[in-house]
């Protein structure tokens, strides 16, 4: 598609917004058709495909269909069946790939059936397999998590702050501030500010780049004691900050916040 008019439609786009409260997926969907329909005949259909975003249904695709009455659209479906292997029956140009969750699909097709099914919708990351491959989480792992998460927010509630020495480890922290560490970071997480963490307000967590991270659906699913798939400040701070001091001096034989190995003021968050 010549680039003058590939940017004419991407400012129609802009200069349209989805606005509307609520923005049901199936309304939003019928506007971005709606915006591309002036444009068909003129642009082939599969370019007007890579500039379709797709919000209903849920994981679907855009792919070309024809209108019924002939006309090729692009159109946003869930696919019914794909091809299985890579190759079948040609090597398509989008195999494998890899989703956001970091996993490898054969095909990009399998990606969004895989999405349609569940209803939840799933990006690409990138051609080409995942180049870490998922791997479980062992007991021990799983054991050293909680220490190794709180350590994590310590870096980052730090990062971007100066100090004039370099700030004291984890360990140096005393459990009140261990607490708080974990108590902001909750505030935080808790997006929808219901009081309660789910898997929703952790999706953002478990993609960031932190340690271990194939532990932290293991370690939220070991947070939720009552099992009521919501993970609450009580459970939140007990499964964070108890076990990584539990850990820690079960590992280390250490006590946490021991002035023996830390700075004698108390060190600030
Ligand atoms: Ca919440
Ligand atoms: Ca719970």
């Amino acid at each position: 598609m010549p680039c003058i008019m590939r940017l004419a439609i991407l400012m129609t786009l802009a200069l349209h917004p989805e606005t509307g409260m609520g923005g049901r997926a199936k309304r939003k969907q019928r506007l971005a058709e709606d915006k591309l329909r002036p444009y068909l005949g003129r642009v082939s259909p599969e370019d007007l495909c890579d500039l379709l975003k797709c919000h209903s249904p849920i994981g679907s695709w855009c792919q070309v269909v024809s209108d019924g009455g002939g006309v090729l659209a692009p159109k946003c479906v869930c696919p019914r069946t794909c091809p299985r292997h890579v190759c079948s029956p040609v090597c398509s140009k989008r195999a494998p790939v890899c989703s956001v969750l970091g996993k490898t699909y054969g095909n990009e097709c399998l990606l969004h059936k895989e999405s349609c099914r569940k209803r939840h919708r799933t990006g690409l990351a990138h051609m080409g397999p995942c180049i870490v491959p998922r791997s479980v989480c062992s007991d021990v792992e799983l054991g050293q998590f909680p220490y190794r998460l709180l350590d994590w927010f310590l870096l980052l509630s730090r990062m971007g702050g100066s100090y004039h020495s370099p700030p004291p480890p984890q360990s140096c922290l005393s459990h009140a501030q261990r607490r708080t560490l974990a108590e902001r970071w909750f505030a935080q997480l808790d997006r929808n500010r219901d009081g309660e963490l789910s898997r929703r307000d952790l999706r953002k967590l478990r993609y960031k780049r932190m340690p271990l991270e194939r532990c932290a659906r293991r370690f939220l699913q070991s947070c939720d004691t009552d099992r009521s798939r919501k993970v609450t400040l009580q459970e939140w701070t007990a499964c964070l900050v108890d076990r990584s001091e539990i850990w820690f001096q079960d590992f280390m034989s250490v006590k946490m916040g021991s002035h023996q190995l830390c700075p004698v003021s108390q060190p600030r968050l």
